[in-house]
């Protein structure tokens, strides 16, 4: 068998946790591989509605096994609140046995987040716009050699091994900026929710997986953010700091290149992002605003207002090649609804010239775009179930997509509801 893979094609917010739980009842596991609590993965049904941080969104069938992969950060305070949460909405993971953690993850301790918000006081203007929940700190500590991870947790002498990295830390903090705040209450929070993690099982992950697959089983990686946002090929420094491509799956769950099997990109119909850095198609105008406010665009995790714009052809094309995307999910037609004309980035005007890739050096030089106008549909389309219900215009949009990304669109949604998803091939 192969692990498929579904990761973002953007700046993430896609809708990837819908599309998880859409596709969750025909998978036995479920495994996220990389970022941790700066992820929000938004799931809905039965009028319920669910925020996910660090917990894969397979948790609500029964008969799916949920991964939290070694190449995840957790960070133990957020996990306990998820789980607390879900657990009062009557789905207690513990009870359920449905949820499994690897011992290879690592920790993100609470002056891993003193210092991702001190080193985005210092750069003031120029900041990321991180999360500020301590992700690139972590994986700096992971990449340093320095980190601790999950397993360490049952280890007799882990609060020595924290006290030492937190020793580090307080140092770092003291000569950088003058200060280390109290960070008290997230310590006894933090050794609290380790306690509760304790009592989840444990495991090496990358066996678990590779068993999966020689048992036959079937195997969903669940990326976080979006392949804009990678550390690699990202519009660095304005990135996450892990993989979010395909490979990100094999080294965040332990597994060959060889067995991966579909990957599958989603998309908004349009496109936004959340944080600093280039944004070439961006909306900062009226149009942007409605696509924000029609679209609920907002973190899910931070709830900062998203920056939206038009579709971006070179960046999604370049996201399909570096992920090898085999099937498409395009989700937020509806938000469209109603649009005279809609736009699509075919191009760049980069240096004056006409390019239709990313340019290495978009974060300071504009790559102005160039844009064709697409007609608009009027109808309201969130409650559609059968496909001779879409939109002759919607379709032309669909049909000119799939045209020039090369890949179909399999998948079609149109709400965030769970019911609101249509196959479309
Ligand atoms: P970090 O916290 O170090 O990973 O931030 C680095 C950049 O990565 C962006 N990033 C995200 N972009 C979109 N969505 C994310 N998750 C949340 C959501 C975001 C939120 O689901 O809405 O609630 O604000 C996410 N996580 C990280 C981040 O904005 C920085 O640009
Ligand atoms: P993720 O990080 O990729 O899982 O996406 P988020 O949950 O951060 O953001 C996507 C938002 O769009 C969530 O509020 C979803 O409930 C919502 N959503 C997902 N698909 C659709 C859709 O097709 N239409 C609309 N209107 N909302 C959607
Ligand atoms: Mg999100």
């Amino acid at each position: 068998m192969t692990v498929d893979v579904l990761l973002g094609l953007q700046w993430g917010d896609e809708g990837k946790g819908k599309i998880v739980d859409v596709l969750s009842a025909g998978y036995d596991l479920i495994a996220r591989f990389q970022g941790g609590p700066n992820a929000g993965h938004t799931l809905e049904f039965d009028g319920k509605k669910f925020v996910l941080n660090t917990i894969p969104s397979g948790i609500f069938f029964d008969n799916t096994l949920n991964l939290i992969g070694n190449g995840v950060v957790i960070d133990p305070i957020t996990l306990k609140k998820e789980l607390d949460k879900l657990k009062d909405a009557g789905h207690d993971l513990l009870a359920k046995k449905n949820l499994v953690i690897a011992k290879k993850a690592h920790l993100i301790l609470p002056t891993h987040q003193l210092l991702d918000a001190a080193n985005e006081k210092k750069m003031g203007d120029g900041k990321i716009g991180s999360t500020l929940k301590g992700i690139g700190p972590t994986y700096m500590d992971k990449t340093g050699r320095n980190g601790l991870r999950i397993g360490d947790i049952t280890l007799p002498d882990f609060k020595e091994r924290y006290q030492k990295l937190v020793d580090k830390h307080t140092s770092m903090l003291q000569s950088l900026y003058g200060e280390v705040p109290d960070f008290s209450e997230r310590e006894a929070a933090f050794f609290e929710a380790v306690d509760l993690i304790k009592q989840f099982p444990l495991v090496d992950s990358e066996h678990l997986v590779n068993n999966y697959l020689k048992e036959g089983k079937k195997v969903l990686a669940e990326g976080a953010q979006g392949a804009m946002l990678d550390i690699d090929f990202g519009s660095y420094p304005f990135v996450t700091s892990s993989n979010t491509t395909a490979a990100g799956a094999c080294t965040g769950l332990g597994i060959a290149p060889k067995t991966i099997g579909d990957v599958i990109g989603i998309f908004k119909a349009y496109c936004t992002r959340v944080g600093g850095g280039p944004f070439p198609t961006e909306l900062s105008d009226h149009t942007g605003e409605e696509l924000r406010r029609i679209g609920h665009e907002f973190g899910a995790t931070t709830g900062r207002p998203r920056r939206t714009g038009w579709i971006d052809l070179p960046a999604l094309k370049y996201a399909i090649m570096l992920n090898g995307v085999t099937q498409m999910v395009m989700t937020k037609a509806d938000v469209l609804s109603g649009f005279d004309k809609i736009y699509a980035c075919t191009h760049y005007n980069y240096l004056g010239e006409k390019i239709d890739y990313m340019p290495y050096d978009i974060c300071s030089v504009d790559a102005i775009p160039v844009l064709k106008e697409i007609d608009g549909w009027k109808e309201d389309i969130t409650g559609i179930t059968e496909l001779d219900q879409i939109p002759a215009k919607l379709q032309s949009y669909i049909d000119y997509l799939e045209q020039e990304l090369g890949v179909p669109i399999k998948w079609l949604s149109v709400g965030p509801d769970r019911k609101q998803t249509l196959v479309l091939h």
